[in-house]
């Protein structure tokens, strides 16, 4: 299996904690999207949109996190990483997709190429210091006070939806986002960085980590 994947990408994070929750063999190969590699042609043979991250699992090449996720659960059920009862499931692809669809489309990579482009860095900073106070917020309501709220976002054992949010919450701390306010998330990205399977995921230790000063 490999992933096509970038150090500091939090779609890539997302995976490769999914991979080490299942115990599963993967191979990194390393797009620097940093410097732009995946809008190159060799790349665009790969993912045609030129997004990270990409699977590849034998012959089946598999994009878009979410479907990742859910290929290798169903592909690789054991340990599970998703409830079984469908009322479950559903709050877990409902906090899964309000990372995905909501909070990291505002500020994404792309994103933040065309502001800072356009507008300059400034700018670029100002919007990204508005949006993201509001989607940690919108993600602590969805787990504060919620009864199945646990240790984790969905009961006492980790899940596919704290791999979405512990990479959310490590884009913000390399920016100085404050979390003050969002103190149920981070209650539970402590829990998660305390295991070995988000550790080795971790941007840090990636063999492609080095330098990217890039906002
Ligand atoms: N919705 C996509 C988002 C993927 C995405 O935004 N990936 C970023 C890295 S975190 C990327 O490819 N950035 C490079 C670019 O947009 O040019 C997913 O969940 O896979």
């Amino acid at each position: 299996m490999k992933l096509y994947n970038y150090w500091r990408s939090q779609s890539s994070y997302r995976i490769r904690i999914v991979l080490n929750l299942k115990g599963l063999d993967w191979e990194y190969v390393a797009v620097d999207t940093a410097n732009g590699e995946q809008h190159g042609a060799a790349y665009r043979e790969i993912h045609p949109n030129g997004q990270i991250p990409v699977l590849d699992d034998g012959d089946n090449r598999i994009f878009q996190t979410m479907a990742i996720t859910e290929y290798l659960e169903e592909a690789y059920p054991d340990p599970p990483l998703y409830p079984t009862a469908p009322v479950e499931r559903a709050r877990v692809r409902g906090f899964i997709l309000t990372c995905t669809c909501e909070a990291q489309q505002r500020t994404g990579r792309r994103i933040r190429d065309y502001v800072e482009e356009r507008f300059g860095l400034e700018i670029l900073k100002e919007w990204y210091e508005y949006w993201t106070p509001r989607s940690l917020e919108m993600l602590e309501k969805l787990v504060a006070d919620h009864p199945m709220t646990g240790d984790f976002v969905h009961g006492d054992t980790p899940g596919a939806a704290d791999c979405f949010l512990v990479p959310y919450f490590y884009q913000g701390s390399y920016r100085d986002a404050d979390y003050a306010t969002t103190p149920t998330l981070k209650r539970i990205v402590d829990n998660c960085l305390a295991l070995p399977a988000f550790e080795k995921a971790h941007p840090n230790n990636q063999p492609d980590v080095g330098p990217d000063s890039r906002f």
